[in-house]
């Protein structure tokens, strides 16, 4: 795909370590079939016989927390068809420059709206420190795809600009809100933007941006996947790849989407 406005969504992207594309990329049917391979999962109804990866909330788990479920994609074709969607990755790599693209983890998320809950929040962090696998230097970064209307009221993700030039901190964390422990290096400033996306619109964050979310107020669960994605200018740190990479020599979980 090329569009007018590649240029400028690789300069965001470089400049303010995300960028949000709020016009849906993914067709509406790839979107709704998902949606259905979402409740599935989340039903425990797995449509190829494989399990996902052990995941922080299981089916029967209290419905009022965030539900985050671990490689979705290997259990339901209708999620695969989405995260390997070549629309994604053409974007993928037209925003990182990048000549292969691979999909390497993925995570459900379904955050459920306040009134069951004000507990599913998403604690401001920054990927890269939960991703020790990895050598130093990889390019790693996630495209958050939204199912949902993800609108102000319904939690959506907030992007910390320039914080991916600040260096890995260790500091922040996915399941709880420690953003006051956050050291903000002398210089730099904390300012949030909110990625406000459609059904189907996508935003690109990299491993090094703080990011995180709070309680969904609308009446409506905000469903969303994080797609983690690697190009070719990245390398386990062991071999075999361990931890969160151990899949990647694996097409049927861990598809390229862009290149070779
Ligand atoms: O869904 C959220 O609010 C946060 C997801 C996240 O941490 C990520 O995509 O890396």
């Amino acid at each position: 795909m090329t569009t007018s406005t590649e240029p400028a969504t690789r300069l965001q992207y470089e400049s303010d370590g995300f960028t949000i594309h709020s016009q849906p990329l993914l067709p509406k049917a790839v979107v709704e079939a998902a949606i259905e391979g979402m409740d599935a999962v989340r039903a425990g109804q797995y449509e190829t016989g494989i399990p996902p990866q052990p995941s922080s909330w299981n089916p029967g788990d209290d419905p009022s927390k965030l539900c985050k479920i671990e490689m979705p994609q290997i259990t339901n074709r209708s999620i695969m068809e989405l995260v390997s969607h070549p629309a994604l990755g053409e974007l993928a790599a037209a925003i990182t420059g990048a000549s292969m693209v691979q999909v390497w983890w993925v995570q459900l998320l379904y955050k459920p709206p306040v009134e069951n809950s004000k507990e599913a929040i998403v604690g401001y962090h920054q990927d890269r420190q939960y991703w020790n696998v990895w050598d130093d230097d990889s390019e790693l970064f996630t495209a958050w795809v939204a199912l949902s209307d993800v609108r102000s009221d319904c939690g959506p993700m907030n992007f910390v600009p320039g914080s991916h030039r600040w260096g890995l901190l260790n500091q922040g964390d996915f399941f709880q809100d420690k953003k006051n422990e956050i050291q903000v290096p002398e210089g730099e400033v904390w300012s949030e933007v909110t990625a406000t996306l459609p059904p189907g619109g996508v935003s690109f964050h990299h491993c090094l941006t703080f990011h995180g979310s709070g309680p969904n107020y609308s009446s409506r669960p905000r469903r969303s996947f994080a797609i983690h994605l690697r190009t070719d200018k990245s390398r386990p740190r062991h071999d075999p790849p361990e931890g969160l990479a151990r899949f990647i020599d694996n097409p049927d979980y861990c598809p390229i989407i862009f290149g070779k």
